[in-house]
């Protein structure tokens, strides 16, 4: 079925601030709509978010520029283009902007038509999404891996650490994973009111925490396990995204911490990481290093990279080059995966491709801005990918996707896989 007209509008993302939807219509009248998910701790290497920058405007966050683009240049080249045929129509977007990172029609206007292409192909083939993207094969449920306490660029750095997330290792099935997060979520809550230590939720849905230091933060963590009633490292492990880039001043070389007001060389920084994957029972390390900052991120591998995740975002922004790089100086072991680092659905697909050839881990994950969009809970089915990060437990926008992929697992019926902490059986502790 061919595409008859491409349309674009401006919504509003989970900080309400504003970013572009698209809508794709076939000649039968079946549409499509894709929504453009955004994050605040973004990586340098990523493509570029086109803004407008109008300061008497939404501060300077609007996107008609985008939006423009694709009710313009973008409608016209898709026009009469069938619609089944994703990497033709994403390798068209590509050439028409004709840029390295997209800055010219802007990530963010390329997104939205390829989600929306994907979405219109699949309702036109009568098909969920997943199985349309997967081509019938992507069969996996994801382990989740959930936010607990948000802090980085997430909760005005009120911990220097972005992310304090759990996995539920000891889950036999999907739906006890969601079961598991919810109590270790809430114990946690209830041991922050306790104390006095809870202010709010951060960004992602994860409690706000007003801690002095980061180790307070991992504290809680491990005691909201064992108050749930979960064994730390067996049950329920920590992962951690350090998102460390935002705390690296590249002129130096040096990290800081705002909050405990430290300052550290590559070299100690590494060793904090390593000592606390040793101290606590962490399975899943993100961005311990900066993204830069390779030596740093090759000693962490040499030291921690058998026995736990390490998890490149920043890192490899999702990028099929950079992920190569990382592959051949085996630096890390997994790549976190998000559509709007590279801005279309067949670059995410091969980028999630290499790293399960590298035989890597690949991460399908949100952005701290999100959508009502639940493309990426089909994208991690599809792919098989084993794991999805979706912010915490708490507000709509993360649990439209942590309860598509219960539906999901409705639809797949007997055909539904789950292999829970498995997936990390080549981890030797
Ligand atoms: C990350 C994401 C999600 P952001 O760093 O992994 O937690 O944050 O979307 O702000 O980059
Ligand atoms: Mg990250």
């Amino acid at each position: 079925m061919k595409i008859k007209n491409v349309a674009a509008f401006q919504i509003y993302d989970s900080r309400g601030f504003p970013t572009v939807e698209a809508e794709v219509e076939l000649d039968n009248g079946t549409t499509g709509r894709g929504l453009v998910p955004s994050g605040a701790s973004t990586g340098q290497y990523e493509a570029l978010e086109l803004r407008d920058g109008d300061k008497a405007r939404f501060r300077g966050k609007s996107v008609f520029r985008a939006i423009g683009h694709v009710n313009g240049e973008i409608a016209a080249a898709l026009r009469g283009v069938e619609v089944s045929d994703q990497s033709a129509v994403d390798q068209m977007l590509i050439q028409l902007d004709g840029t390295a990172n997209k800055s010219r029609l802007g990530a963010n206007a390329i997104l939205s038509v390829s989600m929306a292409v994907a979405h219109a192909a699949a309702a036109e083939a009568g098909r969920p999404l997943f199985e349309y993207l997967g081509g019938g094969a992507g069969t996996l449920l994801p382990l989740p891996e959930i936010q607990i306490l948000g802090g980085g660029a997430h909760a005005e750095w009120r911990t220097d650490v972005q992310d304090f997330l759990v996995i539920a290792l000891g889950a036999r099935s999907y739906g006890e994973t969601l079961e598991m997060t919810h109590n270790v979520y809430h114990a946690a809550g209830t041991i922050m009111s306790e104390r006095g230590k809870r202010f709010g939720l951060a960004d992602e849905g994860g409690f706000w925490p007003d801690y002095a230091s980061n180790e307070e933060a991992l504290d809680t963590l491990v005691q909201a396990i064992e108050r749930a009633g979960y064994q730390p490292g067996r049950e329920v492990a920590i992962s951690l995204d350090i998102a460390a880039s935002d705390l690296y001043d590249e002129t130096t070389g040096k990290y800081r911490f705002r909050l405990e007001k430290q300052e550290f060389t590559s070299d100690e920084f590494a060793d904090l990481m390593i000592g606390w994957c040793r101290r606590y029972p962490v399975i899943s390390i993100e961005d311990p290093m900066a993204d830069t900052d390779w030596t740093g991120w090759a000693k962490v591998c040499a030291a921690i990279g058998k026995t736990v995740q390490l998890i490149g975002d920043d890192l490899f922004t999702t990028n099929v080059q950079r992920i190569q790089r990382g592959i051949e100086a085996k630096i890390a072991n997994a790549v976190l995966i998000k559509l709007n680092q590279i801005g279309t659905v067949t670059e995410t697909m091969e980028a999630i491709r290499l790293t399960q050839t590298a035989g890597w881990l690949p991460v399908i994950s949100a952005r701290s801005g999100e959508t009502e969009d639940s493309f990426i809970s089909h994208l991690a089915v599809a792919t098989n990918a084993g794991q999805l990060k979706v912010g915490s437990f708490a507000r709509s926008e993360r649990m439209a996707k942590w309860n598509e992929v219960l539906r999901i697992e409705r639809l797949l019926g007997s055909r539904a896989r789950f292999e829970g902490g498995n997936i990390y059986r080549h981890f030797s502790p």
